[in-house]
């Protein structure tokens, strides 16, 4: 049956439209997208969930029933392994936090957030892939195959924390629309590629650039082909920082298909939605970037703090840039049971986007008082840094494990919650876990 039903997602991963009729014999109304069943497909799908179902006319079309998408944890996309799925159409999935306990993320375990449908790639030459550089303020346009770019331009390899600006948004009161992130969008694996830089430079970028952004091969989620799901930017010092990369490469292996296979940006260190996957085209824009989800309250928070519910006039907000500092406990995995009298040992990751987590403390009071972790110097610039402890408890009984990191602008983690915003972004809130000591 879980083959079956990896089967399922597998299937509507590449093509909702195609998986339903495959599955279903159902046919998708472009205009409404509800799905027309056919009688034998109504049978096959009450069958599937378990019960006839009264509402099967309105059941909109290219959606796995959730009786079927929620019932397999932990969901299973081609490649990973043990991610929470928030939602099938477009595919997102997150990673539980003892499932981040490596130093570099492998990447069974990368989350994967698509705004679209990704392009199937599976059959193509990697290395004939094309990427076309140009916009207003590039001197001119150029395009390079894959190929061209490894064969042009010098390697380089760091491991760079890439982390959704969504990541946290489930604990956001009153709630945000969006995926419910919970603490599982972030991980930090070891990219490979060409400087961004260097193949800006070499194709000449004029004096009036501010904004460099990305397109990608993945189309937007209604099908219309005039639409795109995504389309953003950094300006251009962000653009052209030595850690910016063309990546061709994770972990020395191709880029997962879900994770931009087989070229995408990196920009380490700010939201996840600036690393264009299955990248198309990059522009050089003489303007702040305007694609889709770089305006309104996408990607944005009040520049100044409201109060939570607040409806925020759209010129009083701000694009996001560098993420906040942040921690996750990776080990132990929340719920064990601990003997009394054990020291138990504690460990995870600390990052601060732009920035150096300066130090990690951990709290087995509920953040009363507060013991100093061991922590790690990054493998490079904008990689997470390890952190280690040790606790003891005074006696049995239920306790919370708290991690809170600082800055090296002195900023540190809120331990509730950080300030409200419409769309849910931000929430570097304290990482916590339960454990019974007995
Ligand atoms: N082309 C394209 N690039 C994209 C996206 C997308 O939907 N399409 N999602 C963005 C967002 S919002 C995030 S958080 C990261 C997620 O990267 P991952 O799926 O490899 O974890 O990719 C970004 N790049
Ligand atoms: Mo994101």
């Amino acid at each position: 049956m879980s083959d079956k039903k990896r089967g399922i997602h597998e299937l509507y991963g590449k093509d909702p439209s195609t998986a339903d009729d495959l599955v279903w014999g159902r046919s998708v109304d472009p205009i409404t997208r509800r799905g027309f069943l056919t009688k034998g497909g109504l049978v096959a799908m009450s069958t599937a969930v378990g019960a006839s179902i009264p509402f099967a006319h309105l059941m909109p079309g290219g959606l796995i029933p959730a009786a079927i998408a929620q019932t397999s944890q932990p969901f299973e996309i081609p490649g990973k392994e043990g991610l929470i799925v928030l939602n099938d159409r477009p595919v997102n999935a997150e990673t539980p936090a003892h499932l981040l306990d490596d130093e570099v993320t492998p990447a069974k375990y990368l989350f994967v957030r698509n705004n679209g449908t990704p392009p199937i790639t599976t059959d193509i030459d990697p290395d004939a892939w094309t990427v076309e550089i140009g916009g207003e303020s590039a001197t001119r346009t150029m395009s390079f195959t894959a190929a061209e770019l490894k064969k042009k331009f010098k390697h380089y390899t760091y491991q760079l924390q890439l982390e959704c600006g969504g990541n946290g948004r489930s604990e956001f009161v009153p709630p945000a629309a969006g995926n419910q992130w919970s603490i599982g969008a972030v991980g930090c694996p070891s990219w490979t590629g060409v400087r961004l830089k260097d193949v800006l430079e070499h194709v000449g970028i004029n004096d009036d650039a501010v904004y460099v952004a990305y397109y990608g091969a993945d189309k937007h989620v209604s099908s219309d082909p005039n639409k795109v799901p995504i389309s953003r930017g950094v300006p251009v010092a962000k653009a052209l920082e030595d850690e910016t990369l063309i990546a061709w490469a994770m972990n020395g292996e191709d880029i997962p298909p879900m994770n931009g296979y087989p070229l995408r940006l990196v920009c380490g260190g700010w939201p996840g939605s600036v690393c264009g996957k299955w990248l198309r085209k990059i522009v050089v824009r003489n303007q702040v970037h305007d694609g889709p989800k770089m305006t309104g309250t996408s990607y944005r928070v009040p520049c100044k703090p409201v109060a939570p519910g607040s409806e925020v006039p759209t010129d009083e907000m701000c694009i996001i840039e560098s993420m906040p500092v942040k921690s996750l406990i990776t080990f132990p995995k929340s719920g064990l049971q601990h003997e009394l009298g054990k020291k138990l040992a504690l460990r995870g990751h600390a990052w601060a986007g732009d920035l150096e987590v300066h130090k990690v403390r951990v709290s087995i009071d509920f953040g009363a008082t507060w013991q100093k972790a061991k922590l790690s110097a990054p493998a490079n610039r904008l990689a997470w840094q390890r952190w280690s402890a040790e606790v003891e408890f005074p006696e049995a009984g239920y306790y919370e494990v708290w991690v809170r990191a600082t800055d090296t602008a002195g900023r540190s983690q809120p331990m509730v919650l950080p300030g409200w915003n419409p769309k849910g972004y931000l929430n570097n809130a304290c990482h916590r876990i339960a454990l019974q000591v007995a």
